[in-house]
């Protein structure tokens, strides 16, 4: 059943769709850039999110932007990644938004994001939602409105 079946994008919440925090992988802010690659190179992800010590939301790290730290000038210098940490290299400006918006608003907010996180009033870290949820979403109700003609 499609939660776009009898309501509006805009009558949707994001926490209908969320992937919660506990089931999210991440890395925090101290840690060397070398643990940042290899939780990223276990989990499969190309990004994750940045928490600091006490889950607060920070920012994003992705493979690449390692992967060109480590670049020497004719080789990968892989030693590099245990004298920095991710906060030297984190991303800080994706945008975040909060369970309570709409599908709408995180469908404008995945156009340019493969995924964005979810905060709270405090700005602890809720969970994310990622650009394949909302196109699930989206793909049912698309299905639903051809059986329907
Ligand atoms: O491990 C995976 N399981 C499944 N079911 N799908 C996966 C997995 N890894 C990648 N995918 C697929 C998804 O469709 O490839 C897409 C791109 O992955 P990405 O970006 O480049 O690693 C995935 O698209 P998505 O589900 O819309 O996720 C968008 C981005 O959100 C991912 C990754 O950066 C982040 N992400 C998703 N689930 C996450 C996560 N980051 C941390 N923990 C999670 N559980």
């Amino acid at each position: 059943m499609s939660l776009l079946q009898d309501r509006q994008l805009t009558e949707i919440s994001i926490d209908e769709l969320m992937i919660p925090s506990e089931k999210v992988a991440h890395v925090q802010i101290n840690n060397p850039l070398e643990h940042a690659l290899l939780v990223l190179v276990k989990s499969g992800y190309a990004a994750v999110p940045v928490l600091d010590a006490s889950y607060k939301y920070v920012g994003i790290i992705g493979k690449t932007v390692i992967l060109d730290q480590m670049l020497g000038l004719e080789n990968f210098e892989i030693e590099k990644l245990s004298e920095m940490k991710v906060k030297e290299v984190i991303d800080r400006n994706i945008p975040t938004l909060t369970r309570d918006c709409t599908l709408l608003e995180g469908l404008n907010a995945v156009i340019d994001h493969t995924f964005v996180c979810l905060v709270d009033k405090d700005g602890f870290f809720d969970g994310i939602l990622t650009r394949r949820a909302i196109l699930k979403e989206i793909k049912k109700n698309i299905y639903i409105n051809s059986y329907k003609k």
